[in-house]
């Protein structure tokens, strides 16, 4: 995981603190208990990470617009259909992808980094020709995934298996001379000097006739994570053979709502191998969360494909996500005790394109709510969240004793993982992140803690940060590498 080291804690700062004493004519403070507990989690923070420039601010989020495609219904994902041969409709032959598409890919790809916005979400239905799918490029991924489509009313198929019949020329290899990649084995995205240093690459290419026109075509990966101690998701799937309950795969579709995992590339190269008067959609895809988008890459051409007019529905969308201190302890800053997602600025996008010229016909955009997603409770107290002017409470969730989703007692995380339903937010703004969180101590309602975000210069008890920062595991504090430039 990288973090943008953005927080500054100058170790000669003046102490920042705000020590929220009672004011002088006060005798009797209320709040003083709550206050105290504050202050000694602000002298803990600094403890551990130092004193705090007082223009340290606590939002590192970046604001990025997050596209995806809304589910169309059920029936998209009909699974195990046993209707249709695919196998009986399908042939394989090869083709061969020259230098330059795959050292664009390197270029403009390049893998750990967020190329999310070199392509866009997309769907496609089942033209009324047949089509080819080939995977063209593998990138640097260390998961093992097999690629799958799924027609909707028919079934699902399995395409192509990671390094399947895929393999790659050298500079200096004879013309047939072929490198087989292996299956399960790492990608082509490494490099000698500097340089991209494969010639070629030679992949299977499958041939799809008789699916069901105009019906809704997705993709989809099935991905093993490297678990159980495995270095290789290719070692994690061998290990699922032996042990079905272990090592699960996870399926990402082309059309999932809250995960983009496929993107439709706009300016990628085109093979010269796809003949004349076809049309190609070259499609990037992601194992894991980096957004690379290089993991796999793979085309779809025929004459034409996808059908000539085409209409993508989307929702595009802003997410700031919070972790939260609880103050259970004042010496623990695993900002997991509280996770919650606020997605904001949320627009359902509809566009419709002609296919062939790549034009777009016409575009309209509608405003949703605000929304948020509960992803962890690592505190042992009841909460009530306050985001805008709605309220969310862990009891009427969960039990409140319970530490959800943050790896407690060895349960894996769930990054994906929603407590509840994702619930609508009114009032929320995301500029002054008016959010906030009221812990209930365990002496009762008069030991409620509320805790804001945090001012400059302040200890933070809420950070804001992507949704692609992980939270921590339970007891597990933030390393101090976040907190130090
Ligand atoms: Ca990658
Ligand atoms: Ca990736
Ligand atoms: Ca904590
Ligand atoms: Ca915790």
């Amino acid at each position: 995981m990288s973090f943008k080291k953005l927080i500054y804690v100058g170790s000669m700062a003046i102490m920042g603190l705000t020590f929220t004493a009672c004011s002088h004519d006060d005798f009797i403070d209320e709040n003083a208990p709550v206050n105290n507990v504050k202050a000694e989690y602000a002298a803990n923070f600094v403890k551990k990470y130092g004193a705090i420039a007082p223009n340290q601010t606590w939002d590192f989020s970046t604001s990025e617009t997050i596209y995806h495609i809304p589910s169309h219904g059920s029936a998209i994902r009909t699974r195990g259909g046993e209707s249709f041969n695919f196998a009986a409709n399908t042939s394989e032959s090869s083709i061969i992808v020259e230098k330059s598409v795959l050292e664009w890919m390197y270029t403009n790809m390049p893998k750990g980094k967020n190329n999310q916005g070199m392509g866009k979400a997309f769907y496609m239905t089942v033209p009324n020709n047949p089509f080819t799918i080939a995977p063209i490029y593998q990138g640097c991924a260390s998961y093992y995934w097999e690629l799958w489509m799924c027609v909707d009313g028919i079934g699902e198929y399995k395409i192509w298996s990671k390094g399947e019949n895929f393999s790659y020329q050298d500079l200096g290899d004879g013309a047939d001379d072929w490198t087989e990649l292996g299956v399960g084995q790492d990608g082509l995205a490494k490099d000698k000097n500097g340089k991209f240093s494969h010639e070629a690459v030679k992949a299977p290419a499958y041939t799809f006739t008789n699916l069901p026109v105009g019906n809704t075509m997705s993709f989809y990966l099935k991905v093993w994570k490297n678990g159980n101690g495995y270095e290789l998701g290719w070692d994690a799937y061998q290990d699922n053979l032996i042990h079905p309950n272990q090592n699960k795969p996870l399926t990402y579709f082309s059309t999932d709502i809250d995960n983009c995992r496929m993107i439709s590339l706009t300016q990628a190269q085109r093979p010269a191998a796809v003949p004349e008067g076809y049309d190609v959609t070259i499609i990037g895809c992601e194992d894991g969360t980096d957004k690379d988008f290089e993991d796999l890459v793979f085309m779809v051409y025929g004459k034409p494909v996808p059908p000539t007019e085409r209409v993508e529905e989307s929702e595009k969308y802003k997410v700031k996500r919070y972790f939260m201190e609880d103050l259970g302890t004042t010496d623990d800053f695993d900002f997991n005790d509280v996770v919650v997602d606020v997605q904001y600025d949320r627009k359902k996008v509809t566009i419709k394109y002609d296919n062939t010229t790549g034009e777009e016909l016409g575009r309209i955009e509608e405003s949703l709510p605000d929304q948020a997603i509960v992803r962890a409770t690592g505190g042992t107290m009841d909460f009530t969240l306050t985001i805008g002017n709605t309220t969310w409470t862990k009891s009427e969730h969960k039990n409140p004793a319970e530490m959800w989703n943050t790896g407690w007692g060895g349960v894996a995380i769930n990054y994906d993982a929603v407590l509840g339903e994702p619930f609508e937010v009114t009032g929320f703004n995301a500029d002054l992140n008016t959010i906030s969180v009221s812990v209930v101590g365990n002496e009762g309602p008069s030991s409620v803690k509320t805790i804001t975000f945090p001012k400059t210069g302040e200890a933070p008890m809420i950070l804001a940060v992507d949704p692609s920062i992980n939270w921590m595991k339970e007891r597990q504090s933030i390393p101090n590498t976040w907190f130090t430039e």
